[in-house]
């Protein structure tokens, strides 16, 4: 018999038997326009996609989050007048759209490892009165010292129109290259104005925060992040979802809940791929 491993690099292959890796849904994307949007990302950190979801669409990701905004945040940084709901991804299938949309999924395929995994799911209205929330970058609390390149990324989908002053996400371009130093009043920042059903992606080291909101209206919006396939993700999706809901989501989505390996081992279950426990009744 051929062993797959004779030296430490064939470590790094997919060993897998029976559930080799299979690419994502972002392979459908044009490369050419892939090329564009890395371009973007590299030169500014971020990049908005107008209109990626119908009217339609965005009513019923309203619809399905409406009923769960009844609580405010629990500190400054949640957001004293914003209603956050996490874990989306274990409460309804609405947003599975945004969490494995190919143009996401294009970039991401690009930007992180093979098997990267979604970090969190969460919806965030941003209500009348609410002050600017603190800039911090998303994958700030994993302790690696920058300048680096990306350990995440996140995506915030406008489901309201982002205006100026209602609460627009504002970024400040070009700071993920930034050493390890917090924005300051010289720091160019923009806040990212986008009509309802669109989609700013950028990446983990990128300094942000919510906008203030000055306006009489809330603003809704539904943010996915993901990470490296080697790191914890901040909401624990193999906890949350159930293995029968597991079942019926997207291969895309499978891989990235957990149900995937980081060669040789990580995120193995008693020595086998997590698939299988998919395939148990
Ligand atoms: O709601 C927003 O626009 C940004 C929120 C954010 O960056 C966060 O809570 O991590």
């Amino acid at each position: 018999m051929n062993d797959p491993v004779t030296t430490l690099d064939d470590l790094k292959n997919d060993l897998a038997g029976r559930h080799k890796w299979t690419p994502s849904s972002g392979a459908s994307v044009d490369p050419a326009i892939v090329d564009a949007d890395m371009a973007a990302l590299d030169r500014d950190g971020y990049l908005i996609w107008e209109n990626l979801l119908s009217a339609d669409e965005c009513q019923q990701i309203r619809d399905v989050v409406t009923p769960w905004l009844d609580h405010t945040g629990r500190n400054a940084f949640e957001g004293h007048r914003t209603q956050r709901i996490y874990s989306v991804l274990s409460r309804t299938r609405a947003c599975d759209r945004l969490v494995d949309h190919p143009r996401v999924l294009a970039v991401l395929d690009r930007l992180l490892m093979p098997n990267y995994l979604v970090s969190a799911l969460q919806a965030i209205n941003i209500q009348p009165g609410e002050s600017a929330q603190l800039p911090h970058r998303d994958d700030g609390f994993y302790p690696i010292p920058r300048p680096r390149p990306p350990l995440a990324a996140a995506t915030i989908w406008a489901i309201d129109d982002f205006t100026a002053d209602n609460g627009a996400t504002v970024l400040f371009p070009g700071s993920h290259r930034w050493p390890a130093r917090p924005p300051g009043p010289a720091d160019a920042s923009t806040p990212v104005v986008m009509p309802a059903g669109s989609c700013v992606f950028f990446v983990g080291t990128l300094w942000h925060g919510g906008g203030a909101n000055t306006t009489d209206r809330a603003r809704l919006a539904v943010t996915a992040q993901y990470c490296q396939p080697w790191l914890r993700p901040m909401e624990s999706f193999t906890l949350s979802i159930p293995r029968d809901v597991a079942r019926d989501v997207s291969t895309d989505i499978q891989r990235m809940i957990g149900y995937s390996v980081h060669p040789p081992f990580v995120g193995a279950v008693d020595g086998l791929h997590p698939l299988r426990l998919l395939e148990q009744p």
